[in-house]
């Protein structure tokens, strides 16, 4: 109920909800009254005008209470709806500030789930607690009175009826609460089954997994439907038993009245008997919309939870204080890193190195050696479990998240493109960007070329995930952007791995001479792409175990040696 914070807002419409609300159930409870009035003293005493007059009051009343019902629905949409944007909009920011880490331990379905059918039910709760509790409440309670004001001797089809109903709802809606939890676990599964098949369809179809993951969410999709027609069926005794109960009530209340007028034994009349089965019929009603209130209790409390576990999560990286607006020289000292929660396995074993501004530095080393970890402590995706990472001498932890980030850029390893046109996914690195600036990084990451040959050049379309390109000419479009921002660092994590040698030899040729003074962090497996660098650092197995120039690394360094003579004999080597 944390998330009660998210309705001050909307104080005013949430507030108005239940006065309308009142004004509503209030005619709601004088109308059978006027009715009773109309038969009793109209019909019966053949009081023409008195009908008159009683029948156009109750026609006032009836306007005025639709008034006051299409007032309470719109004040309550106001706020429920308000409500939900705003919890999605920072269920969503909490999401985009979480680390790699923890959106993983998550899963995205889980989180699309909770963005979105979660806070939906919340937003239903929100309604149904501004009007439908009010609502019953008053009409429970003013229907009591009005029911005993009517006749008194009504009283005890009341004292029976009414505990009835009431165990039987506490009893079923006790047994169904703790299935919507399950329900809502459910469902999470089956968006997680849909979103990892959606993303990797085509690895699915290349695997011909088809089946099996057709089984597999057939799987899921069954858990889900047992669960649910669980909670149905549980719920689907309470109506028969409200049913039943208001039928014999009905017809204790005839029975009742009936007797009386034989009897002659009080003023009991027709009008009487007829508003009180209204009135009943009312009461009865109003226990069935707490049983659904209690219903949606269950429901948006677990909703609730799983939204509160989103924004009750701190995230694992905070942003430093102090800004910075350069990057200059980067310096690992003594860094030892594992992944959070696999304290035993160093990834990362004490390193040092210092990278200074402007030099063009490469990382080699084998698959698994632990160079993309390397360089995402650099950009601050994770923090060096021991030791210091420091820029310009401020260690990294110190540093505003965003200023330092503004200043890097890094070409990932797995290319990530996003729907639009080409130039709207370049300009994610500088949405400022001229025209010129674009085609120029375009021209020296090589990709204008293919750009230029697509119908609609920079306003081509690029489908989601990139997946309208070839994977060369992702990796392009990636180094594009790069470029295009400007960074202080640039780090291409084997961003040219795609490409062929004489191409990406052209690309670095180009770079270099337009990037003068960016410190490039280069990450290859290929010793050609590299033998230029200022210096090569050959990383085995998370530790530094030789640096230097590629000449003085084929001197001294034998696991250099060795990776070099494996890619020579090949003929994989060219001049670059
Ligand atoms: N690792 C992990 N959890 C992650 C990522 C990696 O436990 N989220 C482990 C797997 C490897 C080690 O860390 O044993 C180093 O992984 P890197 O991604 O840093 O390895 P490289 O980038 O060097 O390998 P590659 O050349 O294949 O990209
Ligand atoms: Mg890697």
């Amino acid at each position: 109920m944390k998330l009660v914070k998210y309705l001050k807002p909307y104080w005013f419409f949430a507030v108005m909800t239940p006065l309308t609300m009142i004004g509503e159930v209030l005619i709601d409870l004088i109308l059978p009254t006027l009715m009773s009035k109309i038969v009793d003293e109209g019909v019966l005493g053949h009081n023409f005008e008195l009908i008159l007059r009683t029948g156009l009051m109750m026609l006032g009343c009836a306007v005025i209470g639709g008034i006051c019902g299409v007032g309470s629905s719109a004040f309550s949409g106001a706020t429920s709806h308000s409500f939900s944007r705003d919890l999605r909009n920072d269920a969503f920011s909490k999401v985009m500030d979480l680390s790699f880490q923890q959106t993983d331990k998550f899963t995205t379905g889980s989180l699309v789930t909770r963005m979105t059918t979660d806070i939906n039910l919340i937003q239903q709760f929100v309604d149904l607690v501004l009007r439908i509790f009010v609502r019953s409440f008053m009409m429970f309670a003013g229907g009591i009175i009005m029911m005993l004001r009517l006749n008194i001797d009504f009283g005890i089809v009341l004292v029976i009826a009414l505990p009835i109903e009431l165990i039987a709802m506490f009893i079923i809606v006790g047994k169904a609460s703790p299935l919507f939890k399950t329900l809502q676990k459910k469902l999470d599964k089956v968006n997680s089954v849909v979103q990892e098949n959606v993303s990797g369809a085509r690895v699915v179809k290349a695997y011909v997994r088809e089946d099996f993951e057709t089984k597999r969410f057939s799987k899921a999709n069954d858990d889900l439907t047992q669960t649910a027609l669980k909670v149905q069926k549980t719920m689907a005794i309470l109506g028969p038993i409200l049913t039943i109960v208001l039928n014999i009530s009905v017809v204790a209340i005839i029975f009742i009245g009936g007797e009386k007028i034989q009897a002659q034994a009080s003023d009991m009349k027709i009008g009487s008997i007829m508003a009180a089965i209204t009135y009943i019929t009312q009461i009865l009603h109003s226990i069935t919309m707490v049983s659904m209130m209690f219903q949606s209790i269950t429901r948006a409390k677990a909703s609730a939870e799983r939204i509160n576990e989103i924004l009750e999560t701190e995230p694992e990286i905070i942003s430093g204080k102090d800004k910075i607006d350069s990057i200059g020289e980067i310096e690992f000292e003594n860094v030892d890193f594992y992944y959070p929660g696999f304290e035993g396995k160093t990834v990362i074993n004490n390193l040092n190195l210092k990278i200074k501004k402007g030099e063009n530095i490469a990382i080699l080393g084998s698959t698994g050696s632990g160079k993309t970890s390397l360089i995402n402590l650099i950009a601050r995706f994770y923090d060096v479990s021991s030791g210091t990472l420091k820029i310009d001498g401020k260690d990294i932890r110190e540093i505003d998240l965003n200023s330092l980030r503004d200043k890097i850029s890094i070409v990932m390893q797995k290319t990530e493109l996003f729907s639009g046109t080409v130039s709207s996914n370049l300009r994610w690195g500088n949405e400022e960007a001229s025209e010129d600036e674009m085609k120029k990084a375009a021209e020296i990451a090589e990709a204008f070329e293919f750009i230029d040959n697509m119908p609609d050049k920079f306003e081509g379309y690029v489908a989601e995930k990139g997946a309208s390109l070839s994977g060369g000419q992702k990796q392009r479009m990636s180094i594009a952007r790069s470029i295009l921002k400007k960074p202080d660092v640039l780090i291409f994590d084997d961003s040219t791995s795609a490409l062929d040698l004489s191409t990406e030899a052209r690309l670095r040729r180009k770079l270099f001479e337009s990037m003068k003074g960016t410190t490039v962090i280069t990450i290859a497996q290929r010793i050609a792409s590299i033998k230029n660098c200022d210096r090569i650092a050959v990383i085995d197995d998370g530790n530094l175990v030789a640096i230097g120039t590629h000449d003085e690394l084929l001197e001294t360094s034998e696991v250099y040696r060795d990776i070099y003579e494996s890619q020579t004999k090949k003929g994989d080597v060219v001049n670059a």
